[in-house]
């Protein structure tokens, strides 16, 4: 095979490399451009560059089932891989919305699934997340992609930050090396590339996969990456990224009494949600391999453990019932809860017995006639900010905080019921999310009581991502 340099400078021949004034998708206006559409009309290089892309493919982070290009350039890139190396391709829609009733992605695959995306160029890699966010939306995941070249704009960076890696055969600075030492190009004309690229680095919002911005970099509150950028505490970091990631504020209350029942929830339910929320208590037969399945399983499909302890007691006995007895809280929760009833010591106490979880602080209850006032919220939010190393955020049935570092966990959701005969309060996803500003619905028997709790959990999940997205800051 040609080496790397013989395929820049082919490139370079066939005009897939263009100098001069160029609008890249994003708005800006780029010296050199590369079009590497016009490969399809070489098929040696097309075959070349296939075959440098599966090279890249072999040092993925997880081994994939299937590959999907990116509309349109990448296509025939994957096609050719899938056909050569027998590897099952997946095809995402890019009209699918306007249509309707067209799937987002054609081909076979399960929930869980990994996909490797496959791309020409990448300037931000918006292009590469919208594929990315089209598998995740029917349940497959990503967590690679490999491209020809990378613009060194950022693109790495920002996958990173979306928890893909991002691998590439040619970054724009090299490719220009080999194109100044072969005569193509002047020095002076890549120094001044070079200054474009410094001054031109680019980012990826939340708005921007959604669809909803015209392309500028727009970073508002509620923005889940800035948000993750902002986070004091690991866990919500993790929160804010696996939202994004898979586009859900779904926490799934698996409220069930058996660890069968409990692990086939997480399996079946795990690709809609970011957080499980469990009360390990009432699970009949629990053990240490109850735990080790379900962090597997959160593992797979990308979401975090919370177990709702509702500590309440001393820090002394706090500390005991978070690290020991039989269920060892502290060695499998990403996120516990408090009542900041008992004072500082509390939480004191839990972040000295394991600062790796993240705490929430109960600062109201969706209960019918509970105790808790305006100024018992208002002492509760205090205590957060005093400990925002290790508090990272609340129950809540509205927003306590304005700081967009802390989370919002609303219990009490479900979109037929009003109430349960027994205390609790229900409000409808988007109710709780458009308009009391949570971040997280947590919905417990309005999934595993429905009929389908799949489908019942991706109505919930929809219902309160386009909530989210929808939402004012408040
Ligand atoms: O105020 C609260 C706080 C919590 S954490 N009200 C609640 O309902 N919860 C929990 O959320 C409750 O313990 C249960 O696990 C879940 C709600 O379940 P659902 O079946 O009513 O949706």
């Amino acid at each position: 095979m040609a080496s790397n340099e013989d395929l820049v400078l082919r490139l370079y021949d066939v005009g897939a490399i263009k100098c001069g004034e160029f609008k890249l998708s994003s708005g800006l206006i780029t010296p050199l451009y590369f079009d590497l559409r016009v490969i399809i009309s070489y098929p040696e290089i097309l075959v070349e560059v296939s075959d440098l892309l599966y090279e890249a493919s072999k040092l993925v982070s997880k081994p994939f089932k299937s590959i999907c290009g990116v509309p349109y350039t990448a296509l025939p890139i994957a096609t050719l891989i899938s056909a050569k190396h027998k590897i099952p391709m997946l095809l995402r829609r890019r009209e699918a919305k306007e249509y309707g009733t067209k799937k987002a992605i054609e081909g076979h695959f399960e929930p869980g699934d990994i996909c490797l995306v496959i791309e020409d160029v990448v300037t931000s890699g918006l292009s590469v997340y919208e594929t990315i966010l089209s598998l995740q939306s029917v349940g497959v995941h990503v967590s690679d992609a490999v491209v020809l070249l990378e613009r060194s704009q950022g693109a790495t960076n920002n996958l990173k930050m979306l928890g893909v890696n991002l691998h590439s055969i040619f970054t724009l600075p090299g490719m220009m090396e080999v194109l100044v030492k072969h005569g193509k190009l002047e020095k002076a004309f890549t120094d001044r590339v070079l200054d474009f690229l410094i001054n031109n680095q680019t980012t990826i919002s939340i708005k921007q996969s959604a669809n909803v911005s015209n392309g500028t970099h727009c970073m508002k509150t509620r923005d889940l990456m800035e948000r993750a950028k902002l986070a004091k505490h690991e866990v919500s970091r993790k929160i804010f990224e696996v939202m994004y990631q898979k586009q859900t504020n779904l926490c799934l209350s698996a409220d069930v009494t058996n660890s069968k029942e409990l692990l086939h929830l997480a399996e079946s339910i795990g690709p809609y949600i970011c957080v499980l929320k469990t009360h390990v208590d009432i699970i009949e037969d629990f053990d240490q391999s109850t735990c080790r399945n379900l962090l597997n399983i959160a593992h797979k499909h990308n979401f975090v453990l919370f177990e709702d302890r509702k500590f309440a007691d001393i820090g002394h006995t706090v500390s005991k019932q978070f690290t020991g007895g039989m269920f060892r809280i502290s060695e499998w929760a990403d996120v516990i809860n408090a009542h900041p009833l008992p004072g500082p010591g509390i939480i004191k106490e839990l972040k000295n017995a394991n600062k790796r979880s993240g705490c929430l602080l109960i600062g109201e209850m969706s209960t019918n006639g509970n105790l808790i006032t305006p100024a018992y919220t208002k002492a509760t939010l205090k205590m957060a900010e005093e400990n925002d190393d290790f508090v990272i955020g609340f129950i809540s049935t509205s927003r306590i905080s304005h700081d967009p570092h802390f989370l919002h966990f609303t219990p009490g959701v479900s979109l037929d019921c009003k109430g349960d005969g027994k205390g609790q309060q229900y409000l409808t996803p988007s109710e709780v999310v458009s308009k009391r500003g949570a971040d997280i619905l947590i919905v417990g028997r309005g999934i595993t009581l429905a009929h389908d709790p799949v489908a019942a959990a991706k109505v919930y999940a929809q219902e309160g991502f386009s909530g989210y997205l929808a939402a004012v800051d408040v």
